[in-house]
């Protein structure tokens, strides 16, 4: 993999490298993307379908098992080569902001200390009604089970379409993209706003922005430089090369 001197000499410059992840980063560790066609049981619901609080109030049975499944998918992954190049990063560069929109939790995993999760982790479940979190509803095999506080119907703790982030993190990630020096986005689609709009923020504050994806994205065009490949492998080569 080529990695253009230039950038090399931007990141080792950087005093705040900032990076937005999606659900492309973890698609080497198994963990289906969005917009790529669902397998088996959920091939014939678009995942727009389900992420979202009409979805649950529809027909809450069907969402919460399709988190059932996912979670399953999520404690049985473990992060790959492109979420070490990223922990190690904090090796390199002084300060390192990882602004994920991937619920899974797998950068911590890999040992990323500054994470902000913009869409929630899907291991927590929270009230649809009240929002308090619970930890364990052993012993109510409805689906899904009943809040203890409240008999609302539990749901995973994620942001679905239609529903505001959770505001300290979208802060944290406006602060990282507006005063960073180089902006990475990973494997994400950048269709869904607000995150998709955090690497023009990033553009319009003077930062160096690349993008790692193996596919083009509405960002492709306006990027400082694309790198186009798996991030488990472009990731490595960008950190081998630093
Ligand atoms: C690889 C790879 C490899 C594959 N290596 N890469 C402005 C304009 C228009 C609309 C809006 C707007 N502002 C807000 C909206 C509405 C809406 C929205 O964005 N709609 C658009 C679809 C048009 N946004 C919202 O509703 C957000 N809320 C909000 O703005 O609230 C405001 C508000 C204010 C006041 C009161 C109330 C509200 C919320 C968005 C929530 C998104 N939630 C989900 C589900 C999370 C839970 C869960 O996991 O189930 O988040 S949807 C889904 O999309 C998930 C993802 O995080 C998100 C982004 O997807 P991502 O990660 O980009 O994945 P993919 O699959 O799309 O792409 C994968 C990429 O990887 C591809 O490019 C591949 O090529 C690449 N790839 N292999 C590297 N090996
Ligand atoms: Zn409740």
């Amino acid at each position: 993999m080529d990695i253009p001197a230039t950038l090399i000499d931007a990141l080792r410059q950087a005093r705040h490298v900032a990076v937005l992840t999606g659900a492309g980063i973890s698609a080497e560790s198994g963990v289906p993307t969005f917009r790529e066609v669902q397998s088996g049981l959920w091939a014939q619901y678009r995942p727009e379908d389900l992420a979202t609080p009409q979805a649950f109030r529809r027909n809450p049975t069907l969402v919460w098992d399709w988190y059932t499944w996912r979670r399953g998918l999520v404690r049985q992954a473990a992060p790959n080569p492109g979420h070490y190049a990223l922990a190690r990063l904090e090796g390199q560069v002084p300060r390192v902001s990882i602004i994920t929109q991937n619920v899974d939790g797998l950068h911590h995993q890999a040992g990323s200390t500054h994470v902000i999760e913009l869409h929630g982790n899907i291991q927590r479940t929270v009230c649809f009604t009240c929002r308090r979190p619970t930890e364990s509803w052993e012993g109510d095999d409805r689906r899904p089970p009943h809040c203890p506080a409240c008999d609302g119907l539990l749901r995973p703790d994620v942001v679905w379409f239609g529903e505001r982030l959770p505001p300290e993190a979208l802060a944290a990630a406006y602060e990282a993209a507006q005063h960073c020096q180089v902006f990475l986005s990973i494997g994400t689609s950048g269709l869904v706003e607000p995150a998709a709009s955090l690497p023009f923020e990033a553009l319009r504050a003077g930062a160096v922005v690349v993008e790692i994806n193996p596919q083009p994205t509405p960002l492709s065009d306006h990027a400082t430089y694309v790198l186009r490949g798996p991030s488990g492998v472009v990731l490595p080569a960008l950190l081998a090369a630093f």
